[in-house]
Parts: C-alpha cells; sequence; structure tokens
C-alpha cells in the first residue's frame, strides 16, 4: 500500500501571483490558488448512460458550490476541478480511464458507477495512492480486497440482496420464485446474495437463468421460467435491461412480481417498460435512504438538480455529490489536499450530507448504511419503506 510521496508536482500548486500595479504605486497583491483535481468516471456512453450522466453531473454540482464556497487550506484557496472519464461499463475501458486519473495526478475518485468497472480499477488507484469513493458499486469485493483508500457510500449486495430476498417470501409471499442475472459482478453478486435469503426465509426458487447486460432479447428464457409458474422473478442487472425484459414478460403473459436491486430502481425504469409496467408489480431497493428530518436535504437537491439539468434525479447522484463534499471536508479537515495526508480524515470522517450521516468502518463501507424499497405507481418511483 503505498500513500507515501510529495505531490509538489502533481497537486498543482498555483501560485496566482496577481501582480497588481496600481496607479497610486507599484503594489504587490498575491492571491493564491492550489487546484485539487478530483476524478470522476462512470458510463456516460452506451446503454446506461442515463445513470453515468446522472452520478456525473451530481460531481459537477459539488465541484461547483465547492469553488463558489472558497474553501481555504492556510492562506490558499481551493479551486476544484472536475476530470470526468467515460468508461461506458465496461471493465477494460474502466481500467484504462482509471489510467488516465492516475497519471493525471488526480488528488481523489469518486466512482466508478458498476462493481465490474470499480473492482478493476481500484486496484490502480490503491498502487497509486489516491482515494477513491464508489457512489454505487455495490458487490462486497470492492471495500473487502484490504485497500486503504476504497470507500462507498451506499449498502452493499449482501445488504441489497439479503433484504429482498427475505422480502420476496415474508412480505410478497412469493411461492415459487426465478431469479434471472446478466453475469456482471453486479448482477451476479446481488442475484445470489438474494437466493441465499430466499433459502434461509425458507423460499423456494424454482429456477435461475441468465443474460447480459447488452442482450435485449430475453424469449428463450423467459419461456423456460413461464414454464416453472414463478410468481416472483427477480432481475439481476440494470435498468436498460430490466425495461425490455418487462415488456417481453408482458407479451409472454408472466404476470409475476418483478424484483431487483439499486441498477433497476431508476426514475428511467418506467419509460423503459412502458405499459408493461404496472403500478405495484415491481419491487426494487436503493442501497441508501433517509427519513424523518433528513428527507429535506434529499427534497432540496432533488429540486435544486431539476432546476439545473431539467432531468430527474436517476439513483445515485445525491450519493456522488455528497462523496466529493465528503472528499473535500476531509482535505480541509487534514489542511492537506494530498493523498497521504488527508486519507486519515477521510477514514474518520463524520459528514452530514443530503443522502444521510456518512462514516466508514474499517473496510471503508459506510457504517449503519440503510436501504429504500420502492415501487412504482403510474410511472413514479413511490417509496415502500427505509430498511436498516
Ligand atoms: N449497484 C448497482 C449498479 C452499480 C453496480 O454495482 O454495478
Amino acid at each position: 500500500m503505498k500513500f507515501s510521496g510529495s505531490r509538489s508536482l502533481t497537486v498543482v500548486s498555483v501560485a496566482v501571483a496577481a501582480m497588481v500595479l496600481a496607479a497610486c504605486g507599484k503594489k504587490e497583491v498575491a492571491s493564491t490558488e492550489l487546484v485539487v483535481k478530483i476524478g470522476h468516471v462512470g458510463p456516460v456512453s452506451g446503454a446506461i448512460a442515463h445513470l453515468g450522466k446522472d452520478n456525473e453531473n451530481g460531481a459537477r454540482m459539488a465541484i461547483e458550490e465547492l469553488n463558489a464556497a472558497g474553501l481555504k487550506i492556510g492562506d490558499k484557496t481551493l479551486k476544484f476541478e472536475l476530470l470526468a472519464e467515460d468508461d461506458a461499463a465496461d471493465p477494460k475501458q474502466g481500467t484504462a480511464a482509471a489510467q488516465k486519473l492516475v497519471d493525471a495526478k488526480v488528488n481523489g475518485v469518486i466512482g466508478h458507477l458498476n462493481s465490474g468497472t470499480t473492482i478493476p480499477a481500484s486496484q490502480l488507484y490503491n498502487t497509486a495512492g489516491i482515494p477513491q469513493i464508489s457512489p454505487s458499486a455495490t458487490n462486497p469485493k470492492y471495500t473487502r480486497q484490504g485497500y486503504a483508500g476504497a470507500f462507498r457510500v451506499v449498502a452493499d449486495d449482501v445488504h441489497l440482496g439479503g433484504t429482498l430476498g427475505k422480502y420476496a417470501v415474508e412480505t410478497v409471499k412469493g411461492k415459487s420464485i426465478a431469479v434471472i442475472d446478466d453475469r456482471t459482478a453486479y448482477g451476479q453478486g446481488v442475484a445470489e446474495e438474494f437466493k441465499k435469503a430466499v433459502a434461509a426465509a425458507g423460499g423456494n426458487i424454482v429456477g435461475h437463468e441468465f443474460t447480459t447486460d447488452k442482450a435485449s432479447d430475453f424469449n428463450a428464457i423467459l419461456t423456460t421460467l413461464k414454464a416453472k409458474k414463478p410468481d416472483v422473478v427477480f432481475f439481476g442487472g440494470m435498468d436498460a435491461v430490466a425495461g425490455p425484459m418487462l415488456r417481453q414478460m408482458k407479451s409472454l403473459g408472466i404476470n409475476a412480481k418483478f424484483m431487483g436491486g439499486d441498477g433497476i430502481c431508476t426514475a428511467e425504469l418506467a419509460k423503459l417498460a412502458g405499459d408493461a409496467m404496472k403500478d405495484e408489480a415491481v419491487i426494487c431497493a436503493e442501497a441508501g435512504g433517509v427519513e424523518g428530518e433528513q428527507k429535506v436535504g434529499m427534497d432540496k437537491f432533488r429540486a435544486d438538480f431539476k432546476a439545473k439539468y431539467n432531468a430527474e434525479v436517476q439513483v445515485y447522484a445525491p450519493y456522488v455529490y455528497d462523496a466529493v463534499k465528503v472528499m473535500a471536508t476531509a482535505m480541509v479537515n487534514a489542511g492537506s489536499t494530498e493523498p497521504a495526508k488527508y486519507l486519515p480524515a477521510l477514514k474518520s470522517i463524520n459528514y452530514k450530507g443530503v443522502t444521510g450521516n456518512i462514516a466508514f468502518d474499517d473496510k471503508g463501507d459506510i457504517k449503519n448504511g440503510a436501504l429504500t424499497l420502492f415501487t412504482y405507481k403510474g410511472g413514479e418511483r413511490s417509496q415502500i419503506a427505509v430498511i436498516r
């Protein structure tokens, strides 16, 4: 683990020594800026570009606010710059994007969006000694590799799949439960955790079929599952696949409840599924959530985001926003933007964000992480419950 070395060349301390030659005489007014490079990576191209843009906009919003606030370390004003990269949700493109950020000597990284890109990229950031906060990758492996600089501000798939599996049996009263996953690090992982929880709750898995994150034709696997008469179908994957899958389930006359994790729990899912999404037929979970007084901050964030980008929050923009602010707060608390110096402050952060309180456990996972269960009514996400 390498968290040493000077960033005097890398954290570009720009001495903007403004030589103001006042008319009344030569007077030098020195103003200094410390440029802080924050990398962000998500898929802003491809099938889930709407989710990557959602995340990236969350980062932009935080960066603009930080710069407007004029944070200081000593006599230097922090000037945050966003270096935004596209990984197209592809692991190889993810590591290429990570290498670009390492080469640019960023002070920290927020991302990636997908577990399948976050996990391989984390190895590069760890070797380079660059702290990374994922706002949305939920595969547990990410924070279980022993990397001192890997953090996550959402709950993981053990929590997500486990809660949904129990809910499918105990609340939805599923008697014959089918599973489909897209074979990604996220989809496969959350599906396995779901199955474990179904079994622990005494439920019956009647079939498990597989697809990919690029597939659009599910007739063969859905026909196989239809023969097993499922009353619940759980999908481990993202909304871009879930939408067409729901349409094809309708065409085949499969009336099962459709469940999934945070990857399907988006504002976009209703549009992707069209008239195949009946009210309360889909149940999903976001890997975070706020209740009571904390909802005020989240509601304000959503309204501000909509006003700024003319778009609803998909899922994780608020978590990205908080992750950027958490990193900046750690820098200010440490009095340094050098990764090795602000890392201890990041580890011990206690930050009140729009997504709730953020503090990390020994692995870098959020402490006391929440989940929010949602269904859809009239094409809108509708909250069922926040669960801890
Ligand atoms: N957590 C769902 C989407 C991102 C991922 O973990 O792949």
